[in-house]
């Protein structure tokens, strides 16, 4: 098995990533039933949620084998707290859906915390001990614990999946970026509930020689795990 210090580098656009597993963490954001499934979040805001379900097998593919290289994994949930004090009116309030955050749904309460719909989806469900981040906004570092997580982790990389691409986990990266850590996205990893705002996406994050970050296929990604894996002794 890896010992987790052999340095990887992949094709990626806009040039070749480097990353080691022990210095990098795998941040999934908000495979969650709401966006997923019908009857959630996603679907209530008037998307086709059928769409996203496509990268969940090349989601679990990497996952199991960032796993098994023994890489920090970090799940996000985009989630409220019951009484919705950590949801701004503006968020509730903004639109038409045909329920809003914190209505009843077929799922239970719409975006809101420890509900049926606000749950991982099973096929990406987290272990005990790795580290799962509610977040109450579209930012995976706004108002949560998980810039300092990272630091006392050692983390300096981050690998990206999830959804919404131009959403949430354009978002997430953003803030990454300005914090210092080198992101690459997962291509198809991530959907959007519109393909060209997911093509737009990737193409705006990775120019500008890589102005926010990184984009590849998983493959190279499972290449290089395997690779390494494949190189330690056992
Ligand atoms: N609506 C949409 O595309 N996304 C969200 O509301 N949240 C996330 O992306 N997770």
């Amino acid at each position: 098995m890896s010992t987790g210090t052999d340095i990887m580098q992949i094709p990626a656009n806009p040039f070749p990533f480097t990353f080691e597993v022990a210095t990098t963490a795998l941040v999934i954001i908000d495979m969650q039933r709401d966006f997923i499934e019908p009857g959630g979040f996603g679907e209530t805001l008037g998307n086709n949620v059928a769409l996203l379900a496509a990268i969940v097998p090349a989601s679990q593919a990497v996952l199991a084998a960032w796993r098994t290289a023994g890489g920090l994994v970090v799940h996000t949930r985009e989630a409220h707290e019951a009484d919705l004090s950590d949801c701004p009116p503006a968020k509730r309030e903004r639109g038409n859906p045909s329920l809003r955050i914190g209505d009843e749904g077929p799922m239970g309460r719409i975006l809101v915390k420890g509900e049926p719909g606000n749950q991982i989806i099973a096929e990406l469900a987290p272990l005990a001990g790795e580290i799962v981040i509610d977040k109450p906004g579209k930012g995976a570092f706004y108002a949560t614990p998980l810039s300092s997580l990272l630091q006392q982790a050692g983390i300096k990389t981050l690998l990206f999946m999830g959804v919404t691409t131009e959403v949430c986990v354009q978002t997430s990266m953003r803030e990454a970026n300005d914090r210092g850590y080198d992101c690459l996205l997962l291509e198809d990893c991530t959907e959007s509930y519109f393909p060209h705002f997911k093509a737009a996406a990737l193409e705006m994050m990775s120019a500008q020689g890589a102005i926010v970050g990184w984009t590849a296929p998983s493959a190279p990604v499972l290449a290089a795990l395997a690779q390494a894996a494949g190189a330690q002794p056992h």
